[in-house]
């Protein structure tokens, strides 16, 4: 089973680079502090996507055939979905939404919103982090699995690619999977999208500290580290980074422990992979899925994929 926040916290901060992962930026403020990014103008993913679901939901709804039951993968507020969860039942009003969230209270609150605005879908919620995917999902019915907003982009290559080989090992012969890639864009356009005008990125990112200092007692000043984000382009991806304003020994009560950081030194929070059309054609065949259909948004470069599993 995955391990806790304490135990991963515990780690990542003792590595010599030290790190933080990402799922865990998901807590109440934190997902508040998301829908908040959506919302600015240097942040297009949101938007692009919605864009493409609002012109093309029911071509896409028609693409998925008729299955049984719905898994999204980090389903958040589930605000996109909602448009194709109503395309899809216009055709057949019985469903099963699964979403999966690491966010038990937006998971809650999602559901409910959704029984009632949908009386004849069915929702089997499941918080729990989404890279547990084989452990909490099993082979059975027709299912379609929805993996958007570019979620696959905090994923290293290689764990993408793993996670794709494990939702194929669950579906069946020409079910689907629906995943939404950021596309790789300049430096100009992609940095501001997480150097936001506003400081919410900003916010979004020190508040993996609150959260430390909330649940684990940990004693981070917000104030002695910064927010940082770049494009890594030999990587290929926008990198989060708090760094440490100066020379500091922070304590975590309920992990007995003290993190030494020097002046400068950075803690590695996020990776957000931009992906060249050719990477996620690969990326879907070595998984044994094939690319049927693709729908990008007007302006920013964003892709919507249908991987059909062969
Ligand atoms: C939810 C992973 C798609 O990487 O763009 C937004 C998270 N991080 N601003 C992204 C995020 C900083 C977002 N994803």
């Amino acid at each position: 089973m995955r391990r806790s926040f304490a135990d991963d916290v515990r780690d990542g901060l003792q590595k010599s680079q030290k790190e933080l992962q990402p799922w865990y930026f998901y807590d109440s403020l934190g997902s508040a502090l998301f829908a908040a990014i959506c919302e600015l103008p240097e942040y297009t993913i949101t938007r692009a996507e919605t864009e493409i679901f609002r012109l093309n939901n029911t071509t896409i709804a028609r693409a998925f055939g008729s299955p049984e039951r719905i898994v999204e993968l980090g389903s958040g507020d589930a605000h996109k979905t909602r448009q194709l969860l109503e395309a899809v039942i216009t055709r057949q009003p019985r469903l099963t939404y699964v979403p999966i969230d690491v966010d038990g209270d937006l998971l809650e609150s999602t559901s409910r919103d959704l029984l009632v605005r949908f009386p004849s879908l069915r929702i089997d919620a499941i918080c729990a982090d989404y890279r547990d995917i084989a452990s909490l999902i099993s082979a059975g019915p027709k299912t379609v699995f929805l993996f958007f907003g570019s979620s696959i982009g905090n994923l290293d290559p290689d764990a993408a690619a793993a996670l794709l080989r494990e939702i194929r090992r669950i579906l069946g012969r020409g079910d689907s999977l629906s995943v939404g890639a950021d596309l790789q864009k300049p430096k100009e356009v992609v940095e501001p999208a997480y150097n936001d005008a506003l400081g919410v990125s900003a916010a979004f990112n020190l508040n993996l500290l609150a959260r430390i200092n909330r649940e684990l007692g940990g004693h981070f000043d917000l104030s002695k580290f910064a927010h940082r984000a770049f494009l890594n382009e030999d990587k290929g991806r926008m990198e989060m980074h708090l760094v440490s304003r100066e020379r500091q020994v922070v304590a975590i009560d309920s992990l007995s422990m003290q993190v030494s950081l020097e002046k400068s030194e950075t803690i590695h929070t996020e990776n957000s992979y931009k992906y060249a059309e050719s990477d996620l054609d690969l990326l879907a065949r070595d998984a044994g899925f094939a690319i049927e259909e693709s729908w990008r948004d007007s302006r920013t470069g964003f892709i919507d994929m249908l991987m059909v599993a062969r």
